[in-house]
């Protein structure tokens, strides 16, 4: 079947797109359209043409499966062109998304509506790329200079009232899109048209608002290319002709797609939409979930309770009394009046939320929950007492799950009747906010409750990751040996803000040091006091001694650095110097780039030895972890990824 189909009523024709699942502009389709624009220009009936698209989005854009090959034609510039150039005003009429390729297709056309709701955008950054078909060239003649830096550098798509206020949209409808389309067409028709967006001016923006411009840009993209050359492509637009920057941009396009950054992010990009549906679950039908309980109202089951209530799913709250109890509905409350403060939530959406939640102390409250998930405290007695209630109360096919980071999953199920419903949900703090989720099955957990672990994530847009079992799963077990290969580096006489700096130079927020002194030091050196007690031969951390010595980070005035106090900004300590001192063993001097690739390529090593041990299904899972996990960049695709490109 064609994937542009051309239908007549009346004057207007309408050319449906059907190019599932997301009407991307493969080079079929952009031969579809450049063809129906020469067979409606030579029929005499048509006087206007709407645009529009089957299925659940007008085009999403570009194909990005096509990016690794040449390109083919038509190009989609041209097609923009020969769109705008058409005999007959077009009409794009949105619904779902228009992103990239497909918005731009949408500025070739003389008038664009769009269906409530429906969002237009230019993410292309976010793939490491930047508009290639006009995007930075047609998007300030519609909507000034502003917007479209906010639109082509953020990425991020606006709603179509927004749309429209920005004048990127000349009209939102509701209800049938195609008869509102069609009646839009007959108007416009009465009316004279408006220029094409190509013929438009942008008005020239203030003295100094690109260098202005180009600094926030430079500080936020902390070394991702995309958003500074896009911002480049824009500004040749405000400066040069129509024609001089269509060629930089496309020529910026060609450029960037080939691009290490690019191929990293498109990597991302496709395996953060083959994570949520592993092949092997293909065929496994998921429990349906309409009831969830969560044990412990902490900061993590406050977080997993919220995560579920934005989800829509009822949450019973179990708590160990009435004073932990309202303890925990307080943390919830927080979490949705934050949610109001920061605009994401309506008053009214915030009380619907926690009117969602029933809290109780009795662990009969939980005789018709689908799935519990366990949020307390990391000890292995409170917590196998916690299953036995468990175990007592809940139905026999209820799904319980334990969101443990560091105890053996094994040992907490032990005595379970029915292990095949037990599973490991490891959620990151903070769980409303944080995508990843690991999910751990053990040997004896069922296919079915390992699929409904992914049916939760996916009910929850997180990214899920199976896990095998081991310290730490994965992401965990990667730190450790991060915050492990810092230390050597600190014992070979590498000076800490040195390893920080190089750390931020490679795109991360925040070094191994400072991160750890705004976590706080005690929980791992915890950890290890808990092995050494257990027996375990657990090596010496220069962290420990730190502790030791009463610094725990931030909250304590120091840790690896001395803050003034009320203050975040770290400044080096002598006291440090001479704990460590001790300990430098040697003085050598690195870059800050060997330092980065040092400390990645442990993350790697590690990466490796837990694709070898079979804890991690695939190499993307370990990169997808560390993205949404531990702020990794993304832009470097992962420390499988950038291993990989090193050889
Ligand atoms: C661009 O346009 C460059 C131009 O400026 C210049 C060119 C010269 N291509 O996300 P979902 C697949 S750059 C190919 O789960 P949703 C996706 O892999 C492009 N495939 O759906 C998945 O496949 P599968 C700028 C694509 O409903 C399936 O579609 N555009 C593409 O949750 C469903 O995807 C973007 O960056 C694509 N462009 O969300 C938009 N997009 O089922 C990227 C998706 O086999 N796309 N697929 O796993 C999106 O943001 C979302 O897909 C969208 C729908 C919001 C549209």
């Amino acid at each position: 079947m064609s994937v542009v189909t051309i239908a007549h009523a009346g004057e207007i024709a309408t050319v449906t797109i059907d190019n599932p699942p997301v009407n991307a502009l493969s080079q079929a389709l952009r031969q579809g359209l450049w063809d129906a624009v020469a067979t409606l220009d030579a029929d005499p009936a048509v006087k206007a043409v709407v645009l529009i698209c089957a299925g659940r989005t007008f085009i999403a854009g570009a194909d990005v499966t096509e990016f690794g090959k040449p390109p083919m034609e038509p190009h989609l510039p041209d097609l923009v062109a020969r769109i705008e150039g058409a005999q007959k005003p077009w009409i794009a009429a949105i619904h779902g998304s228009a992103l990239g390729g497909g918005f731009e297709i949408a500025m070739g056309c003389r008038f664009r509506i769009a269906l409530e709701g429906a969002s237009v955008g230019l993410p292309e950054v976010t793939l490491g790329i930047v508009p290639g078909a006009s995007g930075t060239v047609r998007t300030p003649r519609l909507a000034g200079v502003q917007a479209a830096l906010d639109l082509v550098t953020g990425g991020k798509p606006v709603k179509a009232a927004k749309a429209k206020a920005l004048g990127l949209i000349d009209a939102v409808v509701s209800g049938d899109l195609q008869a509102a389309a069609l009646a839009f067409a007959r108007e416009a028709l009465e009316q004279p048209l408006p220029f094409p967006v190509s013929q438009r001016p942008i008005a020239t923006p203030e003295p100094g608002f690109w260098e202005a411009q180009q600094t926030a840009i430079a500080k936020r993209a902390r070394g991702e290319a995309a958003p500074l050359r896009a911002l480049d492509c824009l500004r040749k637009a405000a400066e040069a002709s129509f024609d001089e920057a269509m060629a930089h941009e496309r020529a910026t396009f060609l450029e960037l797609r080939a691009s290490e950054q690019a191929q990293a992010l498109r990597a991302v990009f496709f395996a953060e939409r083959a994570a949520p549906r592993p092949a092997h679950l293909r065929d496994v039908e998921p429990v349906a979930l309409r009831k969830v309980g969560v044990i412990g109202g902490g900061t993590m089951g406050a977080g997993i309770a919220a995560a579920l209530r934005d989800a829509g799913l009822p949450v019973t709250l179990i708590e160990r009394d009435a004073e932990a109890l309202a303890r925990g509905l307080g943390n919830l409350k927080t979490i949705f009046d934050g949610g109001v403060k920061r605009g994401k939530l309506s008053e009214a959406q915030a009380a619907e939320r926690l009117a969602g939640v029933t809290g109780a102390t009795d662990y009969a409250a939980l005789a018709d929950a689908d799935l519990v998930i366990e949020a307390v405290f990391e000890e292995i007695g409170v917590k196998r007492a916690v299953f036995t209630e468990l175990a007592r109360h809940c139905r026999a096919d209820a799904i319980l799950a334990t969101n443990t980071s560091y105890l053996d999953p094994r040992a907490i199920a032990e005595g379970l009747p029915n292990p095949a419903r037990f599973i490991g949900l490891h959620f990151f703090s903070p769980a409303n906010v944080m995508k990843l989720l690991e999910i751990v099955p053990t040997a004896e957990t069922s296919a079915q409750t390992l699929a409904t672990g992914f049916a939760l994530g996916r009910a929850l847009n997180k990214i899920p990751v199976q896990a095998g079992i081991c310290e730490g799963f994965i992401g965990n077990r990667i730190l450790k040996r991060y915050r492990a290969a810092a230390e050597g580096l600190l014992r070979k006489g590498v000076a800490i803000p040195e390893i920080d700096a190089a750390m931020r130079g490679y795109g991360f927020a925040m070094g191994p040091f400072e991160a750890q002194d705004l976590g706080g030091l005690d929980i791992a050196f915890l950890q290890r006091e808990g092995a050494r007690a257990a027996g375990q031969a657990v090596p010496e951390a220069l962290a420990d001694i730190l502790v030791r010595a009463g610094r725990k980070g931030q909250k304590t005035g120091g840790g690896w650095y001395d803050y003034a106090p009320g203050e975040r900004a770290p400044r080096s300590s002598i006291t440090v110097a001479e704990l460590l001192a001790p300990h430098v063993t040697e003085f050598v001097s690195m870059t800050r780039e060997e330092i980065a690739a040092e400390l990645v390529g442990q993350m790697a090593a590690e990466g490796q030895a837990i694709l070898d041990e079979r804890i991690a299904r695939c190499p993307s899972d370990i990169d997808l972890v560390e993205i949404h996990g531990y702020g990794f960049p993304r832009w470097r695709g992962g420390p499988m990824f950038a291993a990989q490109g090193r050889g």
